[in-house]
């Protein structure tokens, strides 16, 4: 199988606003562990749906493969950019201060029949799973990401095993 190329970025990481940031940071931190090339870039589906639709229109024909989104609140984000591209998109519920991101969650999660946004757990958590899961998509045309992977998975289950009390 091809090797993915990984010169220009892969995954677009997109967030509604700066503050989502500091959660948002978590699926980069994953992607350059694993060596994959992203882009960060706050684009909110309030303040600028334009922009949001047009990185959403544009993101297949740049090299990008999966898009992960992560908003906070009316999070419409996610959904939003689904329905501008056939990328894989994977939303991220940050967590809100008035509703702990419960609000952020059922944004994400509701998606009616046909517009489909893998969401993640609310806040850091879900954005780390939000980078893993991007790479394991990736992986599906990447057999060295998958041996990272693996070795990943493997690194973790070591971990269980010797915080064994
Ligand atoms: C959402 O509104 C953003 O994703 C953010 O989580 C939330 C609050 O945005 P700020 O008021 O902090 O810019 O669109």
């Amino acid at each position: 199988m091809a090797q993915t190329e990984r010169t220009g970025p892969l995954v677009g990481i997109i967030m509604g606003s700066r503050s989502d940031l500091e959660t948002m940071q978590e699926a980069a931190a994953v992607l350059d562990e694993l060596g994959i090339p992203y882009e960060m870039k706050v684009v909110s589906a309030h303040r600028t749906p334009d922009a949001m639709f047009a990185y959403a229109e544009s993101a297949a024909a740049r090299g990008l493969k999966v898009i992960i989104a992560g908003a906070g609140g009316a999070a419409h984000l996610p959904g939003m950019t689904a329905s501008k591209t056939l990328l894989p998109v994977i939303g991220v519920p940050v967590k809100s201060s008035t509703l702990n991101g419960i609000d952020s969650l059922l944004s994400i999660v509701q998606m009616p029949g046909g517009v489909p946004v893998a969401t993640m757990a609310i806040g850091k958590a879900g954005a780390r799973n939000a980078g893993l899961l991007a790479a394991q998509i990736l992986a599906l045309e990447d057999p060295g990401l998958r041996a990272i992977l693996e070795e990943y998975r493997a690194y973790m289950r070591q971990q269980v095993e010797e915080s064994q009390p």
